[in-house]
């Protein structure tokens, strides 16, 4: 990392701005602010640089209320001020991620800093003069190097926040690498509080999702194909929380239809596993056929997808439902017939 803190100093030395922007992409998460924070953190401690912190079209839903319960003001602004001489962009690997902040960001040229952790890269990554770019668990981490580097203090609350965008970006750690653990750690003795973090991020259902996953639950059908689990049920809303409940009380794959007044709102979750054992795609395989015979439109991807259409819920779930029975039926018996296995079970169980 010696490296990356140099390319910062180069683009200092070399662009001396009167006034830098640090920009992130639109609605920046938790890691995107996080990041921006402690980069005008160090590039104020490294050469009294004058920065000003924008945030295309404000942060999103889950950073206001993060910033909020860690009760920290940052001073941010939503459009450039017109005396920007240079530009750091945080967390952000391609111009189209800037939304209206693309052209200022075109128009400096050399003039600007990449930061980013985005293994695929992009054109700000590929074009930028001046990069600190690797693929990385989330930008916080390469952020909290580099003012280690530069050894720079980051307070107690600033290091919540960045337990909490690094927790944000690696959803809870379920991607890690030595060095987004070691930088929580360094974090945490900074006085960064893993549990407040953690806490801060969640979201409390409201009792009305809470009561449809519960319904969804209780008037479950449930088919099994081979070692494949499919439920089904139907919700008057929160058909999408409902589905991931299904999953989580151990579906392989689920449907829920909801909607009111003959409305259908069609929301399907499914595994990873149930995509790599039959190699159907929620969005790519099942979707088209629902729509063909259903109506309506929508669209998704491998393990999530949904659609609208008009009908009768029951009656669309069970066509949903034979449908998906087939295909999954067809896949599988394809792939066990060459094990000389036929195992098939419907045991439908429904209220
Ligand atoms: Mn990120």
């Amino acid at each position: 990392m010696k490296e990356a803190l140099a390319a910062v100093e180069e683009f200092l030395s070399h662009t001396r701005p009167g006034l830098l922007a640090i920009i992130t992409h639109v609605n920046p998460d938790p890691d995107a602010v996080a990041s921006a924070i402690l980069a005008k953190l160090l590039l104020e401690k490294i050469s009294r640089t004058r920065s000003v912190i924008i945030f295309p079209e404000g942060p999103s839903k889950i950073s206001k209320k993060l910033l909020s319960r860690l009760s920290l003001n940052v001073p941010f602004t939503l459009e450039p001020p017109n005396t920007i001489g240079a530009a750091v962009v945080i967390d952000t690997p391609s111009s189209t991620q800037l939304s209206s902040l693309a052209e200022l960001v075109v128009s400096l040229g050399s003039r600007v800093l990449v930061i980013d952790h985005h293994a695929s890269g992009g054109d700000l990554v590929s074009k930028a003069r001046y990069r600190v770019w690797r693929p990385e668990v989330a930008c916080t981490v390469i952020l909290v190097e580099l003012l280690t580097q530069a050894k720079v203090k980051i307070d107690a609350p600033l290091a919540t926040l960045s337990i909490a965008g690094i927790i944000y970006d690696t959803a809870r750690f379920q991607r890690a690498t030595p060095q987004s653990l070691r930088a929580v750690a360094r974090l945490m003795e900074m006085g960064g509080a893993y549990d407040i973090a953690l806490s801060s991020l969640q979201e409390p259902a409201s009792m009305s999702e809470r009561i449809a996953r519960l319904k969804a639950a209780s008037r479950v059908s449930i088919v099994q194909v081979g070692n494949i689990i499919v439920a089904g049920t139907y919700v008057a809303s929160h058909e999408a929380a409902a589905a991931r409940a299904l999953l989580g009380l151990g579906a392989d794959i689920a449907v829920v239809v909801g909607g009111k007044r003959g409305e259908l709102r069609v929301s399907m979750r499914a595994s990873r596993d149930f995509v790599a054992l039959t190699g159907l795609s929620l969005g790519r395989d099942i979707v088209p056929l629902l729509t063909d015979i259903l109506g309506g439109e929508g669209g998704g991807h491998d393990t999530s997808a949904g659609f609208n259409a008009k009908g009768d819920p029951q009656q669309a779930l069970s066509s949903i439902l034979r449908v998906i029975y087939s295909e999954v039926s067809s896949r599988i018996f394809r792939a066990s017939k060459d094990r000389g296995k036929r195992h098939l079970h419907w045991t439908s169980k429904s209220k």
